[in-house]
């Protein structure tokens, strides 16, 4: 059943204006059409930011009470269709089912938060130089929202970025990955079923050239918060100078695990498999480097390229499936032209290392996991951002090396490791440089209110999640009261 979808400007569903469409197939059957789309332009663009605009006037002087129940009654949809939603993911971007419930369960847990911080907003109030004379800091909303979003977490980045933008007081012009806009689109759908006014959310697809760019460079735009690559993030953050946005960019990462020579090996083996495999690689947190200690390296690589080779490839709907397909064509190519650069360098090629095939895989973008062993820091395959199901491992002697060589990266997303020796733990802590690091846990799996973000080329200071996405989407604003009734002259009158 292919459905014609459309933008949703000012509380209205709307083609194109151009009327062009674009296409969306299930990753695991590219003969499964989701849906068309509109292929919007800079017209489309204007016209959302119109609606963000005006609507913005009223939506800032609701109550952050009220918006937080709007953001509850969300939430409470999204726990009634979380079913539905996780499948039509599965099918529009391909992980399994366990993981899309997953995705929406965070969009979830986001709303609820957003519905508590309706009640705090903290401010902060300090004492004036003066007397009678009172002196406060209070959170005000900014503008309108340009929120950019991938297609590998279609329900929970978008929810990360648009619920904390909106209980802050801000409108959205939202363009979604042409990979993933039926997720989208339910997310829309269950705004709109909440109660949301009209203009404070609209939704524009289509292709980051066209559409993205409208919104970054749109001068009735106040910030824009984007994640994806650091390439794109580059352009974003040049081309958002011209008007002086604030932004917010989440981006690449090659983050890495580290195993010691005293880790509980079977752990941090259903670690390495869940991160490197998980999501088919395609996380900004994926575990895409393996850092082993020379004393439990062989044995464990030994062990992890069995498992990795009966993990069950297929259709994420399907029960059975532990891997679903890369996303679509181009990341598949991405990721075959990565094994050729690994075994061109030198590395060896343990596990995997093709397209799959076999029953049930004739019609997808699916990639054998797999996994290079005797890999050199400085080869790419262990320095740059893949996006699906390729890990490099390397042997190190000491944990300083292993330090050293996990941080040898322009990126900082996610780091791990593996030790049941707690001064190991808390040196690895103190010494790694990206912006979450897990303790005898995997490099996914980040929780909705922790701050989340990276170092380095992984972004550009600012956290989403938790209380620290709010410091992003609101303004401070210095406020003092003076109530002497007379001229008073700070810096001056008490000194
Ligand atoms: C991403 O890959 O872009 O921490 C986000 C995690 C998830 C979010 C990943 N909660 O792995």
């Amino acid at each position: 059943m292919a459905t014609k979808f459309q933008n949703f400007i000012n509380g209205r569903w709307v083609d194109a204006k151009s009327g062009r469409t674009f296409e969306n197939r299930n990753p695991a059957n590219w003969n499964d059409l989701v849906g068309t789309f509109p292929k919007s332009g800079k017209e489309d663009v204007d016209e959302a930011v119109n609606a963000a605009r005006t609507a913005f006037e009223k939506w800032r002087l609701v109550p952050a009470p009220a918006r937080g129940d709007l953001m509850r009654k969300i939430g409470d949809i999204m726990v009634r269709r979380k079913e539905e939603i996780a499948r039509e993911m599965t099918r529009e971007m391909g992980k399994v089912l366990a993981e899309t419930r997953g995705d929406v369960q965070e969009g979830i847990d986001t709303a609820y938060y957003a519905a508590g911080e309706g009640r705090r907003l903290f401010g902060k109030t300090v004492p004036s130089e003066l007397r009678n004379k009172f002196a406060m800091a209070i959170r005000v909303p900014i503008g309108v929202a340009g929120i950019i979003t991938p297609w590998n977490f279609p329900m929970a980045i978008p929810t990360w970025k648009i619920f904390p933008a909106v209980l802050s007081g801000n409108t959205v012009v939202f363009k979604p990955a042409s990979d993933t806009p039926k997720t989208a689109t339910m997310l829309i759908d269950v705004m709109m079923e909440a109660g949301i006014p009209e203009g404070v959310v609209n939704i524009v697809h289509g292709g980051g050239g066209e559409v993205g760019n409208a919104i970054v460079s749109h001068p009735d735009i106040d910030l824009i918060s984007f994640t994806g690559s650091t390439e794109i993030g580059k352009n974003i953050s040049r081309m958002a100078a011209e008007t002086l946005k604030r932004v917010s960019l989440e981006l690449g990462g090659k983050n890495a695990q580290i195993v010691m020579d005293d880790a509980d090996l079977d752990l941090a083996l259903d670690g390495v498999l869940w991160g490197a495999f998980g999501t088919t690689g395609q996380r900004c947190t994926a575990t895409s480097r393996l850092i082993v200690q020379e004393g439990v390296h062989d044995k464990f690589l030994g062990m992890l390229t069995e498992r990795a080779k009966k993990l069950r490839l297929g259709d994420g709907l399907l029960p059975a499936t532990e891997v679903g397909p890369c996303v679509n064509q181009s990341q598949q190519q991405t990721v075959q032209s990565y094994v050729e650069i690994g075994k061109k360098e030198g590395a060896t090629l343990v596990a995997g290392g093709g397209i799959a095939k076999g029953a049930g895989l004739e019609n997808g973008w699916f990639h054998e996991p797999t996994i290079f062993a005797g890999v050199k820091p400085s080869m790419r395959i262990a320095k740059e951002e893949i996006f699906g199901p390729v890990l490099s491992v390397v042997r190190i002697k000491t944990l300083e090396e292993a330090i050293g060589v996990l941080n040898d990266t322009i990126y900082g997303l996610s780091s791990s490791i593996y030790t049941r020796d707690v001064n190991k733990a808390f040196a690895a802590i103190r010494d790694i440089k990206t912006g979450i690091t897990y303790v005898n846990a995997p490099t996914i799996g980040a929780e909705a209110h922790l701050p989340f973000g990276g170092v380095k080329q992984t972004g550009n200071g600012h956290r989403e999640g938790g209380w620290t996405v709010y410091d992003f989407f609101t303004e401070w604003k210095a406020v003092y009261f003076d109530y002497s009734g007379s001229l008073q002259r700070a810096q001056i009158d008490n000194y």
